[in-house]
């Protein structure tokens, strides 16, 4: 493979909702091309870019697929990406990568999350779109709806390209409105023929709307639109580059991958007019795409095979990249040694002598690089933005199945997320769990294939246990004596203290004379609020942090649960000390005695953690997601309107919100999606505290 400079080289990620038809498309694409000579079938499991057994066993990609493909002088680096919400960060880093997303739409479906993802990121990286509608040889699909549906959800900068003329199975031919020109399909390759004559107006109407869409790109343009009533093929050229540029206009092609038609005709385009590296936007952060510059790089995706180790796949940013130049990767500060370099087909790597700003490609034996990060060479400034992935979907625990390979689980979960930021391990102190944070359960499944078959660990997943806290909801004041004569030398201290349920400025108190006041921001949130009330001295100040230690340990501790208590002010007021039995041990005994027993009398509460969740759904489904959110104790706080489908807000508390991502894909045939970020803690229901209660005291009399 030759070496290619910027504007030699399309980036393109293809991306949109599963089964939308992304990896037939590649494989029609990669037939027309000439890259092989055989297409391959999803059901037959031998595509060029769903090439792990996995992707074979489910049907469906999983990981995202670069295929370099050389044509014409023009190296196009075309990713396949997943188009299952749980695998969204195969779908970002891609999209962020390549200067156009080609989205394709399912013409048999209202328009999908996954199409939906693919617009927002492509525009959140301020990338250009182009449509492909697919599959439509089936049945009954109706071209116009499609376009409709495209054009409510992404807006009216969503224009036609291409008219579909014989729809249904039979389906092999396509109006380009640009040449109006009709164009019929025999084995993927396009000869032209003449508009049908039934067609012809419709045809015209469209291609004005096109015409003036270009023109609005350009006061020029649109002046010679207005007098001419139609521009010449040069400034449609130069007004239809323009617009892509400022991603103004989102071409809609049509056809169907499986049947071979069109695909050719979309890639052309791409080929002829979307921006090359060289000459798209930047992004915040990115430097110039200059092949003499300084070297900077940034992975996009980094996979670890058993029987190829580690490889990273790269962009380059700026500068000239070889086999053996020294790096040092931006986010560890660890320096790095370049291997051999590779353009990829799919899971063959073609090795290359250099890659040039702009391109695409992969490298092998880093140390301690990893997804997300960048490379540079020495002495160069570049902060090349980070991608910020989704929050997560659900939380689930890890166990190993063999006890004591816990360390070894975790590694390899470790290893997991540094491929998949979406997938993010934590060791949790206070749960005393392995938490992995996932975007569903096909996620955790791929997770554990992964675990069992590359890192040859087995695990188990369980539920993960919520972090609960305790607080109080009343005042109560009380006081303990602890006193011990056993022999020698006795221990006495006494306490006397209030509890009241922490507010901010929340008036002292007025029957107390309040001499000291600190307010501390605990670990696990909330806050606790200690008066030191003691007058007279009835209590010595050296003995006042051993008390406060005292009521540390049952904060950390909860008298209900065991969970952190929170949110609590203790007033220190009044207590007794002994000239030679009183010491720091008796004071904290007494402080925490005193503490806990107030605490049981002041209306306890356990509190649960809350999130704010969106669901985006459409609306077909609205009905069934209103009823069924109470069932999940969730609140419904509103509801918005967006393109086609509504935002349906909610709190939810987090050992309901733990099932939801499974729950609300079995509701809605996957056509929702949901974010959800922690809010606040809140009370639980009674009944569910007697049951965390009593499991509580169960575990405590078997310990
Ligand atoms: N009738 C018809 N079927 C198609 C077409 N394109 C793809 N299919 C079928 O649709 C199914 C899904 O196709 P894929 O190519 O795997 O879809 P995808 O978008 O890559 O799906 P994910 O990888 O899961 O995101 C397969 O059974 C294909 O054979 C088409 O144009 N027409
Ligand atoms: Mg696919």
């Amino acid at each position: 493979m030759k070496v290619y400079e910027a504007k030699d080289i399309r980036n393109i990620a293809l991306a949109g909702h599963a089964g939308s038809g992304k990896t037939t498309l590649t494989e029609a694409i990669l037939l027309n091309r000439g890259v092989i000579n055989r297409r391959g079938t999803i059901e037959d499991k031998n595509t060029v870019s769903d090439n792990h057994e996995l992707e074979h066993e489910r049907q469906n990609s999983i990981f995202s697929s670069l295929m370099s493909i050389e044509a014409d002088g023009i190296k196009m680096n075309l990713i396949d990406t997943p188009g299952y919400d749980d695998f969204i960060g195969a779908m970002i880093a891609p999209i962020r990568v390549c200067e156009t997303t080609l989205v394709a739409i399912n013409a048999s479906s209202p328009i999908e999350v996954g199409a939906e993802n693919a617009v927002k990121y492509s525009k959140e990286f301020n990338k250009g779109i182009v449509f492909f509608i697919n599959k439509l040889d089936m049945e009954n699909v109706n071209y116009d709806s499609v376009v409709d549906d495209i054009k409510t959800t992404f807006g009216s900068s969503a224009t036609i390209f291409e008219l579909p003329v014989n729809t249904g199975p039979n389906f092999d031919t396509v109006i380009d409105l640009l040449k109006m020109k009709a164009f019929k399909y025999t084995d993927g390759k396009a000869e032209e023929v003449d508009i049908p004559a039934d067609m012809v107006d419709r045809a015209e109407e469209l291609r004005n709307e096109l015409i003036e869409s270009i023109a609005e790109s350009d006061e020029d343009l649109m002046n010679i639109y207005f007098e001419e009533g139609d521009l010449n093929d040069e400034q449609i050229a130069k007004g239809l580059k323009a617009a892509l540029m400022e991603n103004a206009i989102y071409p809609i092609f049509c056809g169907s991958a499986k049947l071979n038609v069109g695909a050719s005709r979309v890639i052309s385009f791409i080929k002829e007019v979307t921006p090359s590296p060289a000459d798209a936007k930047l992004m915040e952060g990115d430097p110039e795409v200059d092949a003499n510059a300084k070297r900077s790089m940034f992975c996009f995706k980094m996979f670890s095979d058993a029987k190829l180790g580690a490889m990273n796949y790269f962009k380059i940013k700026s500068g000239t990249v070889k086999p053996s130049d020294d790096m040092i990767n931006e986010s560890n500060n660890s320096s790095e040694r370049i291997g051999q370099l590779f353009a990829i087909s799919g899971k063959n790597r073609i090795e290359v002598p250099e890659l040039k700003a702009g391109d695409l490609g992969a490298t092998v034996k880093l140390k301690n690089t990893h997804i997300n990060d960048t490379l540079h060479e020495k002495g160069m400034d570049v902060k090349i933005k980070r991608i910020e992935y989704p929050n997560y979907k659900m939380r689930t625990a890890v166990v190993p199945k063999t006890k004591g390979e816990e360390e070894k689980v975790g590694v390899a979960l470790h290893a997991l997320q540094q491929q998949d930021p979406t997938l993010v391990v934590e060791h949790n102190q206070e749960l005393r769990q392995t938490i992995l944070y996932s975007q569903g359960e096909l996620h955790l499944a791929v997770a554990k294939w992964r675990l069992t078959n590359r890192y040859k660990v087995e695990s188990e997943y369980i539920p993960a246990k919520v972090p609960y806290r305790e607080t109080i909801t009343s005042n109560t004041r009380g006081s303990y004596r602890h006193k011990k004569q056993s022999g020698g030398a006795g221990q006495f201290a006494e306490v006397h203290i209030m509890l009241d349920p922490y507010t901010e400025d929340m008036p002292d108190p007025t029957d107390m004379q309040v001499r000291g006041k600190d307010i501390y921001d605990l670990d696990w949130g909330g806050k606790l609020c200690v008066l030191n009330c003691i007058v007279g001295g009835v209590i010595d100040q050296r003995f006042i942090p051993a008390i406060l230690k005292g009521i540390m340990d049952k904060l950390e501790n909860g008298p209900l649960t065991g969970c952190y208590a929170r949110d609590i002010r203790v007033a220190i007021f009044d207590g007794k000390m002994h000239p030679v039995d009183s010491n720091e041990a008796a004071f904290k005994m007494a402080g925490s005695q005193a503490f806990k027993d107030c605490f049981e009398r002041a209306n306890p509460q356990v509190l649960e953690p809350i999130y704010d969740v969106t669901v985006k759904v459409p609306e077909t489904f609205v009905g069934d997601i209103m009823s069924d959110l109470p069932t999940r104790r969730a609140m419904i706080l509103g509801i918005d309107a967006e393109g086609k489908s509504q935002q349906i807000k909610t709190k939810m508390p987090l050992s309901e919100l733990d099932k939801y991502a499974t729950a609300l894909r079995s509701m809605t045939q996957a056509r929702a999606s949901f974010d959800a970020e922690f809010a606040e803690y809140q009370a639980v229901p009674m009944n569910i505290q007697t049951e965390l209660i009593e499991e509580y005291k169960k575990s405590q009399e078997e310990e």
